[in-house]
């Protein structure tokens, strides 16, 4: 992507609307914009690393055994008025009604409606253990929208809802996703940690919430130290094997760690004082088990190999990409901008033209974009006439993970600069090595 093609709408000033230092970054960096509130426009720049956490959010899903579908936003009230979340949903729920006069709403979550499709063509257990998931957005009528997309009203899930036959069935289907979690955030370059977590409108009584730290975070958390450290599931982790997700389950919650909903004073201090941990934190996943609540709401059943109709045991899981890239630039940014992991990161590689329109920096940068572009790698390129001063800070500012630079008197020389964002750190080497190095 040439820079002189883009749109990429880069903020000089510090947005005053901004309280928090993802929300500033995103729109200085020109990812987001304020449509009206609590509702945000992904600019181009957003889009990308959107997609990226998506990407890996979905591959996750699917490792996992989920299957991807897609419901819509709009519902129709009737749905909810039968697993009696209509009247309860609140002033939260956007209710709207079409021209013929019928009772409409903007989805704040799907339970319903997938146990409608559920309920519509699975009628044995052979059909299940079944788990379908879709990326949607979602509108919840907020009373305190803020912090940028970190909590808006209109927001990304991705939503999964999983289908048994028993409650020890559910309860796998339950550990599947407790692991594919602690995956995904582990690839976002975060460290999110499962505390026990209150159910609220979803309804059921196991819940955790995946929590990652950060002074900024809405909920106040309390877990044992020793959760940094933990191992992730590795790509080998066998997600059909009971045991096996079963004691990944019971290792990340052998320790204490609850929000504050479910904050227990006296077990926590049962942790010596040295192992504590009482941080603030980012909800950034959550998952339920809620047993036959909708199931037998709603007649969703399945014949069991007994010959007898059994209503089905779901949960649901859910995880937030719209705030999930807030979350990610609390955890990584310095005072210079962003600093994207490069599993997310909306570029690879940013190639600066220190000095666009003279012969031997453009013919480099043209060679080097050309290369590992062909490479598979995406690439920005600086092309603009700003000064350099303008392009580094704009480099640092937008977090691609490394910068190869090219100045007149390096491309003399036959060399350009590569620049580490994270570490700061410059080498200079030959316009050759800076390709191979990231060819590779
Ligand atoms: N049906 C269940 C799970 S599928 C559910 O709705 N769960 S939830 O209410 O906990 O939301 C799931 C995730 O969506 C949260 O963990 C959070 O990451 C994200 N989320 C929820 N509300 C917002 C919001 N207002 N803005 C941004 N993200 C949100």
């Amino acid at each position: 992507m040439r820079l002189s093609r883009y749109f990429m709408p880069i903020l000089k000033e510090n947005p005053k609307e901004a309280e928090i230092v993802s929300h500033r970054l995103m729109l200085r960096a020109g990812m987001i914009r304020q449509q009206s509130q609590g509702i945000y426009s992904w600019l181009p720049l957003g889009k990308r690393v959107l997609d990226k956490v998506n990407a890996i959010i979905r591959d996750e899903q699917n490792r996992a055994g989920a299957i991807e579908l897609s419901m819509p936003t709009l519902q129709s009230a009737e749905l909810w008025q039968e697993s009696g979340r209509y009247d309860a949903y609140g002033k939260e729920m956007l209710r709207i009604k079409d021209r013929q006069d019928r009772p409409m709403l903007y989805g704040p979550t799907n339970e319903e409606m997938v146990t409608d499709i559920f309920r519509s063509s699975v009628k044995s257990y052979k059909d299940l253990p079944l788990n379908l998931y879709h990326i949607q957005l979602k509108f919840r009528d907020e009373i305190r929208p803020r912090f940028g997309t970190m909590r808006s009203r209109e927001f990304m899930m991705k939503d999964a809802y999983s289908f048994d036959l028993t409650r020890e069935g559910a309860e796998h289907s339950y550990n599947k996703m407790f692991a594919a979690y602690l995956r995904t955030f582990d690839r976002l370059g975060l460290r999110a940690i499962p505390m026990r977590a209150d159910t609220g409108p979803i309804g059921g009584n196991l819940s955790h919430e995946f929590i990652i730290l950060a002074d900024t975070g809405e909920s106040e958390v309390f877990c044992h130290k020793d959760f940094v450290g933990f191992d992730v599931p590795d790509d080998r982790t066998d997600f059909d094997s009971v045991e096996g997700l079963k004691s990944i389950f019971d290792k990340w919650t052998s320790l204490y760690a609850a929000t504050s909903e479910m904050h227990d004073e006296a077990a926590f201090n049962a942790v010596p004082e040295g192992e504590r941990l009482s941080a603030r934190g980012i909800e950034v996943g959550h998952i339920f088990y809620f047993g036959t609540k909708y199931s037998e709401a709603m007649g969703a059943k399945v014949q069991g190999p007994d010959g007898k109709e059994h209503f089905v045991h779901m949960g649901s899981y859910g995880i937030g990409p719209t705030r999930l890239v807030p979350a990610i630039i609390e955890a990584s940014h310095d005072d210079n901008g962003i600093i994207w992991p490069a599993s997310v990161a909306p570029f690879d590689i940013v190639v600066i033209n220190m000095k666009a329109g003279d012969q031997a920096c453009d013919d480099t940068c043209e060679l080097i974009y050309a290369a590992l572009t062909k490479a598979g790698k995406d690439v920005l390129y600086d092309d603009t006439d700003d000064r350099a001063g303008t392009k580094f800070a704009t480099a640092d500012l937008i977090g691609v993970p490394v910068q190869i630079i090219a100045g007149p008197r390096a491309v003399a020389n036959g060399e350009v600069e590569v620049k580490d964002r994270k570490t700061g750190a410059r080498e200079t080497m030959t316009i050759e090595a800076a390709i191979n190095r990231f060819v590779a």
